[in-house]
């Protein structure tokens, strides 16, 4: 074999796979010509076999003009591939084209806000409107600030295991939102006015108005000369503001650690009418509690360094549950947490 024998054979096969990389119609084709033009038993690598039979000064310069015609042949076949796919692309964008002018197929259906956010919104709009500001604390809390800041006695039966949801380590839920007017009055001096929304959690059975995890809204004013009357005053309008002027509503002396003394506020039963008979919503008492309520007591005034002799304060926690059911007449705290369009589309 010959330098030039070579040449010859290296042009014809460089030609002939430059033609059939020029006739490849279609992506299959160029499929099953890459192993014939770019693999290694390509015609043209084939050639390198031949360097053996020329002398070892025409070598180098044989191979380097195999490797340039396969270099050669792998560009212009690279090229039509790229050519190739590209076209292809292009003939889809048109033919998958988008009309982005034409009109949607169908409306997509709005969310609205649950309706316990919508009704905690308007207490927290209610209160705001009467000068008070927002705080909040942690659903997590200690024992000291659940409840030995709030004047509970060490066997009080709240802090009962049937009655709180412990956590491994000592923590608990909170019971209620009232821990909340400690960790404020520790940072803040008075006059005081402020509403804590927010989660509390109960071992409860669940009936027509219990569950194990439900929201209140605390409140808190603290300042000079504050009474009974400031307190009974507040609470009234709110409920006028939240329910009209039409609802009944009553004040009952109860207990409360915190308060002294202590209130509780209840309004018509919205199921019944307030008749009572065989009604399960406020069992057949006519009324449903919806929030307690009381001066402050003089240890909790105490315990977060206040005088009881200037200063004094009331304080409330009402169940956002109970208040979003009278306000649209629902019968069972279950709608709330089934999460039953039907049902909550009504609030819409
Ligand atoms: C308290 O939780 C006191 N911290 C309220 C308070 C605050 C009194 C400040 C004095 C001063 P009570 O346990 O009554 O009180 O709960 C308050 C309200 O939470 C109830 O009136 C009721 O509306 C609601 N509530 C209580 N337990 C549940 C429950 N398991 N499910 C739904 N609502 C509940």
């Amino acid at each position: 074999m010959s330098l030039e024998t070579l040449h010859q054979d290296l042009d014809q096969a460089e030609q002939a796979a430059l033609a059939s990389v020029e006739q490849a119609g279609d992506s299959a084709a160029m499929d099953r010509l890459r192993p014939e033009v770019m693999g290694k038993k390509s015609p043209i690598r084939q050639l390198m076999k031949m360097l053996g039979g020329l002398s070892a000064d025409e070598r180098p310069e044989a191979g380097r003009v195999i490797n340039e015609a396969q270099a050669r042949v792998e560009a212009a076949f690279a090229a039509k591939d790229a050519a190739m796919k590209e076209a292809a692309l292009n003939q889809r964008l048109e033919t998958e084209r988008i009309d982005v002018t034409l009109p949607g197929a169908f409306p997509l259906p709005l969310g609205a806000l649950h309706p316990l956010t919508q009704t905690l919104n308007e207490i927290v709009r209610i209160f705001t409107a009467m000068g008070y500001d927002t705080a909040t604390g942690p659903e997590v809390e200690t024992e000291h600030y659940n409840f030995d800041a709030l004047n509970f006695a060490p066997n009080h039966p709240a802090r009962d295991s049937h009655d709180s949801f412990y956590l491994p380590g000592g923590g608990l839920l909170r019971t209620h939102t009232s821990p909340v007017q400690i960790r404020y009055m520790q940072n803040h001096k008075p006059p005081i006015q402020i509403i804590a929304p927010g989660r509390t959690f109960r071992v409860d059975d669940v009936d027509a108005t219990h569950s194990p995890v439900f929201h209140q809204v605390e409140g808190l004013l603290v300042d000079e000369n504050v009474s009974l009357a400031h307190l009974n005053g507040t609470l009234t309008a709110f409920a006028r503001a939240m329910f009209g002027s039409d609802l009944a509503t009553r004040f009952r002396a109860s207990y409360f650690p915190f308060v002294e003394p202590g209130a509780e506020m209840d309004v018509q039963c919205w199921e019944c009418g307030g008749k009572g008979t065989g009604c399960r919503v406020c069992k057949s008492s006519g009324w449903v509690e919806i929030l307690g309520a009381g001066l402050v007591h003089p240890n909790v005034l105490k315990s977060v360094g206040l005088d009881p002799q200037k200063v004094s304060g009331f304080a409330f926690g009402m169940g956002v549950e109970r208040i979003a059911m009278l306000r649209y007449g629902i019968s069972s705290i279950r709608n709330f947490y089934e999460n039953d369009v039907r049902f909550l589309r009504q609030f819409a």
